[in-house]
Formats: structure tokens, sequence, C-alpha cells
């Protein structure tokens, strides 16, 4: 350990979330990795590292990158180092054994490269106990329609992060309209720029500010669904 090394297991559990916090700033793969295990360990669910140290060290990267301070290789760097923290914890969120109650499509919107949004929905979703088919980043149209095609899942998700590819997503939706695919699958929308209105204003079910909330919809949804189907059969 050199002078400058930080003891992260001598830190206390604020310390050590603060620390996440400037490690992710930092892009640093290896000490994100060591804390998550350290919270993991001092008995932290794997939900609150997610949220308190990931997603909120994320956040402050985002204000920076706004503000001009943090340019887009540093917030690689970041994005890198999230990611590696949410792959320990991936595991671990979907490993509820709670019976499958659904499948969904996600991906992110052609133009778009934005992924950490997206993964963190797929991984709740998972834990949740929904299937979840990821097809990526930049998808166009033909991608979801495919997707729809081979997977037939209940949900469709699309992300944007950009004000620019957000829009596409009604692309997306009229397509399935004119192919009268649409009332066959529930569709959430979610990502930075949206809004409640603007997932209305496309045509989507829903609109989700965050991960939990994509889950409480979706559980929500297709509960609808169900009901609703088995009084048209009866
Ligand atoms: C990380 C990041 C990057 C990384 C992406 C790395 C990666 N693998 O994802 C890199 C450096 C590559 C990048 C590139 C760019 N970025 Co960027 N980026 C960000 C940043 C800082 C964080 C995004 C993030 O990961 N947040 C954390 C996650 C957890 O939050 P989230 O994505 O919002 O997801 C949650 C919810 O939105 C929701 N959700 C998201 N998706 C979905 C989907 C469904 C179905 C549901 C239900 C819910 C849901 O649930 C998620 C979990 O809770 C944001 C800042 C911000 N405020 O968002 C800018 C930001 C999005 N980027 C921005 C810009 C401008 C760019 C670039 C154009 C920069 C450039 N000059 O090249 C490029 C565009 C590249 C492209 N074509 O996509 C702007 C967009 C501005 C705008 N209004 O359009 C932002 C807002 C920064 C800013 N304020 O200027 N970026």
């Amino acid at each position: 350990m050199s002078e400058d090394d930080i003891d992260l297991a001598a830190l206390s559990d604020d310390e050590l979330v603060e620390q996440m916090h400037d490690d992710l700033y930092d892009g640093l793969q290896e000490e994100i990795q060591d804390a998550v295990n350290i919270l993991l360990e001092r008995g932290w669910a794997p939900y609150d590292i997610l949220t308190k140290a990931l997603v909120e060290g994320m956040r402050i990267v985002g204000v920076d990158f706004r503000d001009g301070i943090l340019f887009v290789p540093e917030v690689l760097l970041s994005a890198n180092a999230m990611k590696s923290g949410m792959s320990i914890l991936r595991p671990l969120l979907a490993e509820t054994g709670a019976p499958k109650v659904g499948k969904m499509v996600i991906g992110t919107v052609k133009g778009d490269i934005h992924d950490i949004g997206k993964n963190l929905v797929s991984m709740m979703m998972e834990g949740a106990g929904f299937e979840v088919i990821d097809i990526g980043i930049n998808n166009p149209v033909e991608n979801y329609l495919a997707a729809l095609e081979e997977h037939k899942p209940d949900i469709l998700g699309m992300s944007a992060l950009l004000t620019t590819t957000m829009p596409y997503m009604k692309v997306v939706i009229d397509e399935m309209k004119e192919k009268g695919l649409r009332d066959e699958y529930i569709v959430l929308v979610g990502g930075a720029p949206l809004n409640e209105e603007f997932g209305e204003a496309i045509g989507a079910d829903g609109y989700c500010r965050d991960a939990a909330v994509a889950v409480e919809m979706a559980k929500d949804l297709i509960a609808r669904r169900h009901n609703q189907l088995a009084a048209n059969q009866g």
C-alpha cells in the first residue's frame, strides 16, 4: 500500500460510502469493487449499496459532466467503475428465488449508447422474478420488432438518455401500431430526460423514473392484464 492509498476497510460506513462517491468520480474500478465487497461483508443489502453508493455517485458525476467540469473520457471511466460494482451485485439481486412473474425485452434506442440505467432496470427486474432479454444499445425499430417476435415478452422496455434520441421511442410504438402489435405488449419507457407527460404523449403504458418504480409498475400492469384476460374469458 502506498502512502496515498486509503485503507477502505478501516473507514466507517458513512466514510466508505463517501469514499466510493470519490472513487467513482475518479473512475477507480478496483477500489469500487473492494468497497462493494466490504459493504456486503458488513451486511449491507445489495439494493442499498446500489442506490446509496453507486447511483448517488453517478448522480454527482452527472452534475459535473453537465457543468463542463468532467468530460466524456472521464465519465466513461466512472461508468466502467460503476459497472464493475454492479457486476458484483447483479447475481445477488437476481438470487431471490421468486417465481417467474413475466418476461421483458429491454434496449436503448437508436443513436443512444447509454446503458447503465437500462442495466440497472434489468437487474432489478430479474431480482423481482422477471426474465429479462437485454438487446443492448443503439437499437433501430427492426431490432425491437425482431426481439418481440422471437421472445414474445409481456413487456417492452425502452431507454433513452438524450433529448435527441427520446423521440425515437415514438417511432417504435408507431411501428408496433402499424403492424397491429401494440396491444399485445405493455410498453414501459425510462431515462433521465423523460417524464410522465412524454410517456403518455408517445403512447407508452408507463414512464418509470427509476428501476424500483419500473418493478412496481411492471408487476401492477401485468396483474391488471391478467385480471382483464380472466374477466374477458369469464
Ligand atoms: C454516464 C454518462 C455517459 C457515458 C455513458 C456510459 C454508459 N455505458 O452508459 C458516456 C461518457 C459514454 C456518455 C456519452 C454521451 N453523453 Co452522457 N451521460 C452520462 C451521465 C453522466 C449518467 C447517465 C447514467 O448512467 N446515470 C445513472 C443511471 C442509473 O440513471 P439513468 O440512466 O437515468 O437510469 C435510471 C432511470 O432513468 C430509469 N430508466 C432508464 N432507462 C430505463 C428504461 C426503462 C424501460 C425503464 C422502465 C426505466 C429506465 O431507471 C434507471 C435506474 O434507476 C448522464 C447525466 C444524467 N444526469 O443522466 C449524461 C447525459 C445523459 N449525457 C449527455 C450527453 C450530452 C452525452 C453525449 C452527447 C456527450 C458527447 N458530447 O459526446 C454522449 C452521447 C453518446 C450517445 N450517442 O449516446 C447529456 C444529455 C443531455 C440531453 N439533454 O440530451 C447528459 C444528461 C449529461 C449532461 N447534463 O449534459 N454519457
